[in-house]
């Protein structure tokens, strides 16, 4: 019993009250630095009956002191969270020196000295500056960590400050929130635990260790809803996705039990699938207020990340209000991304998604960020996956506010989401919630982790559950017996027994209802020349005070009179786009620079040379019933694809094109192209529409400026995957654009674009071409016409060799036939085009390409076919080489000229035998 001439009323602040009562029964049982504090607090107030800050004024040190202790105020603001204890499995936080009184010349004893007031403090709970820092590290140094003062706009930084200061986010559950809150986790875990006995062995990447995410997810909802969110779409990898999917999304515990017992649905031949922790799924909350909130989870591929975008896209497309306006309603769906620890800093693809969040063209309102961080990604340690302290610290860098919680916490967790949500109605930006747990097994349930990490394991298997926590939380404060807490446990267990029996004695797969999909049916993509006409003048019609710089004035008013025969690629595309706007289809096209267009060949966005001001005509297209949407993206691939791709899955009232600046850079988007855009329908039933514009031929701009790898994707075509065209006109390409968003069925289109041809004389179309004509997936030899007994040679190509060669006259014996589109590749009509020409010897396919790349592997087979192995098939292009392009100018020329020659050069020794038809033997 510590001998002290002041009582407890001396003190304001019920935590040195607390610490005060603690002292005065056992001195030893509190550190030195409060036995200091209390000495000299009792030197102050001692036997005055007065308050210590009371006893202090007058003081002449006070103005230092009070610097010294505004200095200590801020640092906890700035630093207390890295005093947070976050581990639950006890592993001391880092501590800050600017955390302690001595770091800012202060004794904590001498904090009695300064009245609170001098701190800016009026608050009568505050007497002295000992009350405002306890306080303070109660609000930033306790249960959550915040970390905002890197946030740049100080109106942030006050708000948050605020909020704090009010007390309505951080309030503690209701005796009944609290009960909700275990019977919550008793699912979590009780699922775990359940599929663990029930399935042992089995892949489930059991949530064990980060349980609060569902309750987190909940309370999401439940606040945003009251904020007028409608929909949530959920992105998020392996790690408690089984659990998320049930016990937050709604699927019926019976059809992941049929999942694990083998079974699947009724599926056509060509959808294979998926494993059960990718799938995706809809569903819908009625919540208590009576509101309704329906729920997307994405399906994602292993690729960890890659969804981010996605759901952003999703999002975007949904928030739309239709119709001919472009306005949005982004607090009706928010999107809600749960990063793995390791994945959210090492994989780029988060910060090219974090980027583009407060973008015109991509920005949806803030996504909640939660990093079910179990400190742990496979088998590597934090020391060995990042450079950073936190695991979050990545979103710092894009003015992301973020808030640490310890995930044994649940009631702190809430708290973070009610913090999180206000943030997002308040300002409208991505929010950071870094859940520090654990992982209660290995990577998987088959991996035995005390083989790499002894030490961790031995902690975890040492440490309660998530829901043993919370329920003896709620034993001690008195809220419920042990018996109840078990109750609820036993309950819920024997429900999913209920369940399993049932599930066991069915044979068929529980049925996950199938949407169907319209059939494919072919489109007029033609559209009237009068129509034409008036809407050419309408997109040439910009206001007369904008003042368009009169160069450009100049090129864009040659569109004006050249609908003769002068139809460029830029004008094409902007007649298929108006045209569509006025049949009521969306178009959004996005990519690095499209609002100009990389070779300045669209123009779609004029700019007003004296005031900056900025007009697109194809937002004012007469007669539009909808509208055009235009974004010059961020300089980066993957991200930018991936939300087109997830607003085109969204938004099949949309033609959603993404550019490529070169189509070489499109291979960073790899994933995306090969994990969403090929394999979405056969992994997840899912479609898309995407087109992607990739410019690609040979002009001598290098190995990175030439080719968009063709050869990738027509290796990846099958069952009807996507188109793959390389179209030689600018009519191919008005019919193809206006095919894409017309036809019922879809699925994406890959477009090899050009670009010396955009404005090639020879490659231009007349109007005739759109008024009167279709896509032709094969474009025979029109000036064959008559001779076509004389022709012994078809020369087959692709693209913009194709005027190349025609530049070159090939001889009378030569039918120039463009394969327009590859794939679905046009069997037929390559068929009918050989049949056309009754003394045929050979056929060279002709490329610009090395062998190993470009069509040519793809094509030779189906052209061996085609031509009924009788006619002989030769290759005219660039060997196999490692570069795709040559860099050096003079190579690149040489090897230009080499190809057509070999393509027109007279063939030694024919080997068809004359009047066998290829026909016959196909
Ligand atoms: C792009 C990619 N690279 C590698 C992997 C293989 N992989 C799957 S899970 C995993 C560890 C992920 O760790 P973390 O992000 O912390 O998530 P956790 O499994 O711990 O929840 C790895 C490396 C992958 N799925 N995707
Ligand atoms: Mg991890």
């Amino acid at each position: 019993m510590a001998d002290t001439s002041i009582t407890t009323s001396a003190f304001n602040d019920g935590y040195i009250a607390e610490q005060f009562e603690a002292y005065r029964a056992d001195p030893s049982s509190v550190d030195e630095s409060w036995r200091q504090f209390f000495r000299l607090a009792a030197q102050f107030a001692g036997g005055s009956g007065a308050t210590v800050a009371s006893a202090a004024a007058g003081d002449p040190d006070l103005p230092r002191l009070a610097a010294a202790a505004a200095s200590l105020a801020q640092n906890i603001r700035i630093f207390g969270h890295l005093a947070v204890p976050l581990d639950p499995l006890g592993t001391s936080p880092l501590g800050a020196a600017e955390l302690t009184p001595e770091y800012h010349n202060i004794l904590a004893a001498d904090l009695v000295r300064v009245p609170a007031s001098s701190l800016g403090y009026a608050d009568p709970r505050f007497r002295t500056a000992a009350d405002v820092i306890s306080m303070l590290r109660r609000r930033y140094s306790s249960r959550l960590a915040l970390e905002v003062m890197h946030l740049p706009d100080e109106t942030e930084r006050l708000w948050f400050r605020t909020i704090l200061r009010e007390e309505q986010l951080t309030r503690p559950l209701s005796s009944v929130e609290k009960v909700d809150l275990l019977k919550r986790l008793t699912q979590v875990d009780g699922l775990e635990r359940f599929l663990g006995r029930a399935y042992q062995g089995k892949k489930r990447f059991s949530i064990e260790g980060t349980d609060a995410l569902v309750p987190m997810l909940d309370s999401a909802i439940t606040e945003a809803s009251a904020q007028g969110t409608t929909q949530v779409v959920v992105g998020m990898a392996h790690r408690g996705r089984l659990n998320v999917l049930t016990n937050f999304m709604g699927k019926p515990y019976e059809a992941l039990f049929s999942e694990f017992e083998g079974r699947h649905g009724a599926a056509p031949d060509s959808e294979t699938g998926d494993v059960k922790y990718h799938m995706g799924y809809k569903g819908s909350r009625a919540l208590p207020s009576g509101a309704h909130v329906d729920l997307t989870l994405v399906p994602n591929p292993s690729h960890l990340e890659f969804a981010n975008p996605v759901i952003n896209g999703v999002a975007r497309a949904r928030q739309r209000l239709g119709g001919t306006t472009l306005a949005r309603d982004p607090k009706s769906v928010l999107t809600i991304c749960v990063h793995g620890d390791a994945a959210f800093i090492g994989e780029g693809v988060v910060a090219e998604t974090f980027n583009m969040s407060r973008l015109r063209g991509f920005e949806v309102g803030g996504t909640l960020h939660i990093i079910a961080n179990n400190q742990v990604g496979f088998t590597t340690d934090p020391i060995d996956a990042r450079s950073t302290h936190y695991a979050s610290d990545l979103a710092k860098g894009f003015d992301v506010p973020i808030v640490h919680v310890n995930a044994d916490d649940a009631e702190a967790c809430v708290m973070a989401v009610r913090i999180a949500i206000a943030y997002r109605t308040r300002f409208g930006k991505d929010f950071l919630i870094d859940l520090v747990g654990y992982r209660r097994w290995g990577h998987n349930e088959t991996d035995e982790p005390l083989f790499t990490q002894p030490e961790l394991y031995a902690r975890v298997k040492a440490h309660p559950t998530p829901r043993q926590v919370w329920g003896a939380r709620l034993v001690k404060e008195g809220v419920m017996t042990k018996a109840d807490v078990d109750a609820i446990d036993t309950d819920f267990a024997k429900q999913l027994e209920v369940i399993f029996d049932q599930v066991r004695k069915q044979e068929n797969a529980h049925d996950e209802h199938l949407p169907n999909r319209p059939a494919p049916s072919p489109v007029d993509t033609s559209v009237p020349a009068d129509r034409l006409r008036a809407l050419n003048e309408a997109l040439l019609d910009w206001p007369t005070d904008l003042a368009v710089n009169p160069r450009l004035a100049k090129t864009l008013e040659r569109r004006r009179d050249g609908l003769a025969k002068s139809i460029d690629w830029g004008h094409a595309e902007a007649l298929a786009f108006g045209s569509l706007i006025q049949d009521g289809v969306h178009v959004r096209l996005t990519g690095q620079d499209v609002e100009r267009g990389t070779f300045s060949h669209r123009q779609a966005v004029l700019h007003d040379a004296n005031t900056g001001r900025n007009y697109t005509a194809l937002q004012h297209v007469p007669g539009a019933k909808a509208t055009m949407e235009i974004a010059n993206s961020p300089l980066s691939e993957t991200a930018v694809m991936g939300f087109e791709y997830g607003f085109s899955t969204a938004a099949p009232d949309t033609l959603v094109c993404w550019e490529a600046q070169f189509g070489d850079f499109a291979n960073v988007a790899a994933p995306i192209i090969d994990q969403f855009l090929v394999a979405d329908r056969a992994k997840w039933h899912q479609d898309s529409g995407l087109t992607l514009l990739l410019p690609h031929g040979y002009e001598g701009q290098g190995p990175e400026h030439s080719s968009a790898r063709l050869e990738r994707f027509l290796q990846q075509c099958a069952e009807g995957n996507m188109t793959v065209a390389y179209p030689s006109t600018p009519a191919q390409y008005f019919h193809l654009l206006r095919r894409q968003a017309l036809r019922s069925s879809r699925r994406p289109m890959v477009l090899m674009q050009p670009k010396s041809m955009l404005r090639l004389p020879d490659a231009m179309s007349g109007i005739d071409d759109l008024a009167n004509a279709q896509f032709q997936s094969v474009i025979d030899d029109a000036t064959t016409a008559g001779r076509e007994a004389n022709v012994t040679r078809l020369v087959v190509c692709s693209g913009k060799i194709y005027h190349e060669i025609r530049a070159a006259n090939p001889g009378e014996h030569v039918a120039l036939v463009r394969i327009e589109e590859l794939y679905p590749w046009p069997n037929t009509a390559i068929g009918a085009v050989i049949d056309r020409y009754p003394n045929l010897t050979d056929v060279v396919w002709t490329q610009e390409e090395p062998k190993n790349m470009g069509a040519w592997t793809f094509a030779e087979p189906r052209l061996r076919m085609a031509t009924g192995n009788v006619l002989t098939l030769r290759y005219a292009g660039r060997p196999e080489r490692a570069s795709p392009a040559e860099g050096y100018e003079a190579s690149h020329k040489a090897d230009q000229a080499r190809i057509i020659a070999e393509a027109l050069a007279p063939v030694s020794s024919p080997v068809a035998s004359k009047g066998k038809k290829a026909s016959a033997a196909r």
